[in-house]
């Protein structure tokens, strides 16, 4: 397999006075990231983590958190990032799963953490205080195998149970080369990461960075007026954003972009045509991408010089990776066809956790429903085990569903996605109660234990039967028609 050098080490030593990163004002360059995050990865070899531990990140965006990200990488231990949405619940599944021996996390998650300690057989580490710990010189990986696992994300399913995406160093490698190869690399090169590091819209920025030799701006969270604000006072050229977060973007400005703004990477989701068309009526250059977690961030992007009169497209394969239509029979699809997406590269994941490997010949099938065009443009229609993406967030109907039907006086239940002006789109529920008297409220009250907030319905109807297909298979399609009809 083939070796790299440690990513972080080597850009350090490459360009040691370059700037790396800024965080409310305060910056550093190549060489100070890397020694705070050497001095971190011997507070962590103190604490006991060592190359072949799993551990927990429950954190928020801010220079501690990628310092100590960076910190992983020079030990080669494995970093298990986790949704700092979910609730104690769900991460204590994640975290079982990938059975990780210690968290990382800061104060402001205290009681979670409290409650995992409780729950699970970890030890937790805060952010916070790092003065008052001891330090042990770190055993420094000097070098990486590309395919040594760097992160874990977790994804669910079809049967909502999630599972842990491995991305290697190698994954990280391709995706980084295969955005720059499309998108070039400019010498003031600024990325602002206001997306969430625990998403691999976020991590992978972080790799870029160390990768290219790249500025970023890491916000502690997004605010659009911020964005806007930093685009000039920090001359950002690149920004990564969701649809929710473009569409507020685009809400707030009036005013033309500077020229040294690149473009928006728009990825994670469905974009409108009519977003798209706004953008560029205001100058507002869009990436538009197709990607997941299992393939290390966009593997199929749309460049503006296509984003009019392929608009709609989420473009072509970046040129590491190669993409196919196939039938239910795996055979490939011509042009126009339309069939489930399947992508295969370097930078695609070699599997899940403690799952047998799934590729097949090498591709990675999605699930995802689309077409490719004559010229190899890619129109995404339809998404995976009826996935709702709600601001970025992925909601499974499968693990809702499973959540419903488990509660007192449920019988079955079924959920599904409806369209929403702040995020896209939301979950609404349907239920058949079992006589028992259940109010809406009660129900979104009772998921509160076990889902994200996002993942909660945001309306519940009750209904005497569910609408099935003769192999009993819930008809999603038909409670989206009466939701619909309900609105006239
Ligand atoms: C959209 C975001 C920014 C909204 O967060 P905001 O406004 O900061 O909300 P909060 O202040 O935290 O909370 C206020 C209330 O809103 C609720 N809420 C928050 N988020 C959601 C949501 N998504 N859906 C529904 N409700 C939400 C809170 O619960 C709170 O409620 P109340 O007031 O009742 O308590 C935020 O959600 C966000 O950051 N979204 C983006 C997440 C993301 O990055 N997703 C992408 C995941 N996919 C990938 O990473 C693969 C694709 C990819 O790599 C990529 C994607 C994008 C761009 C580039 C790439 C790439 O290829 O590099
Ligand atoms: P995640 O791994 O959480 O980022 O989710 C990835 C999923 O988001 C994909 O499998 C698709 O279902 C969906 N997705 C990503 N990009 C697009 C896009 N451009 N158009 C439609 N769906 C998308
Ligand atoms: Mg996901
Ligand atoms: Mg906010
Ligand atoms: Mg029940």
């Amino acid at each position: 397999t083939e070796i790299l050098p440690n990513f972080i080490k080597n850009r350090a030593l490459l360009t040691p006075d370059r700037e790396a990163i800024v965080f409310n004002k305060e910056s550093l360059t190549f060489k100070e990231l890397y020694e705070k995050a050497y001095y971190r990865a011997g507070l962590l070899t103190a604490f006991g983590v060592k190359d072949t531990d799993y551990v927990g990140f429950l954190i928020k965006s801010d220079l501690e958190t990628v310092l100590h990200l960076f910190a992983m990488q020079i030990i080669g231990a494995k970093a298990v990032l986790l949704n700092n949405r979910l609730t104690a619940n769900e991460m204590t599944f994640q975290l079982t799963d990938a059975n990780a021996t210690f968290l990382i996390t800061e104060d402001h998650f205290q009681e979670t953490a409290r409650q995992l300690a409780e729950e699970l057989k970890i030890s937790v580490y805060y952010k916070e205080g790092i003065e008052d710990r001891s330090y042990i010189e770190p055993i420094e990986k000097e070098q990486f195998s590309l395919a040594d696992t760097c992160t874990i994300m977790y994804t669910s399913g079809t049967t909502g149970l999630p599972k842990g995406v491995i991305q290697s160093y190698g994954n990280h490698w391709w995706s980084a080369i295969g955005n720059t190869l499309n998108a070039g690399l400019y010498e003031k090169e600024t990325w602002l990461c206001a997306v969430p590091l625990f998403h691999i819209s976020g991590f992978s920025i972080l790799m870029r960075s160390v990768i290219y030799g790249m500025k970023i701006v890491l916000h502690d969270g997004f605010n659009e007026h911020k964005v806007l604000q930093d685009i000039r006072e920090e001359r950002v050229t690149i920004v990564s954003v969701v649809t929710t977060m473009l569409e507020r973007i685009e809400q707030a400005t009036n005013e033309k972009f500077p020229a040294y703004f690149r473009y928006m990477l728009l990825g994670g989701g469905p974009a409108t045509v009519e977003l798209i068309t706004r953008c560029i009526n205001k100058g507002i250059r869009v990436y538009y991408s197709y990607g997941m977690t299992e393939t290390s961030s966009q593997i199929v992007t749309l460049s503006p010089e296509d984003s009019i009169r392929k608009i709609g497209s989420a473009g072509k394969a970046l040129f590491p990776a190669q993409l196919k239509i196939v039938n239910d029979l795996g055979e490939v699809l011509g042009p126009n066809e339309v069939g489930e997406i399947k992508v295969c590269g370097p930078n695609v994941s070699q599997g899940y956790l403690n799952k047998e490997n799934h590729l097949k010949d090498g591709w990675f099938f999605t699930g995802d429903i689309g077409y490719i065009d004559s010229e190899g443009f890619l129109y995404v229609l339809d998404r995976r085990s009826d996935l709702i993406i709600s601001g970025g967030e992925n909601v499974y109907p499968a693990e809702v569903e499973a959540v419903l039907s488990e509660m007192e006086g449920i019988k079955e239940a079924a959920v599904i996605g409806i369209p929403d002006n702040q995020w896209g789109q939301v979950p609404v529920a349907f239920v058949v109660v079992d006589g028992s008297v259940l109010s809406e409220k009660s129900i979104m009250k009772n998921c509160e234990k076990s889902l994200a907030k996002y993942k909660i319905p945001k309306r519940v109807f009750f209904v005497s039967e569910l609408p099935r297909n003769a192999s009993g298979k819930i008809v999603r399609r038909n409670l989206r028609e009466w939701v619909e009809e309900q609105k006239d």
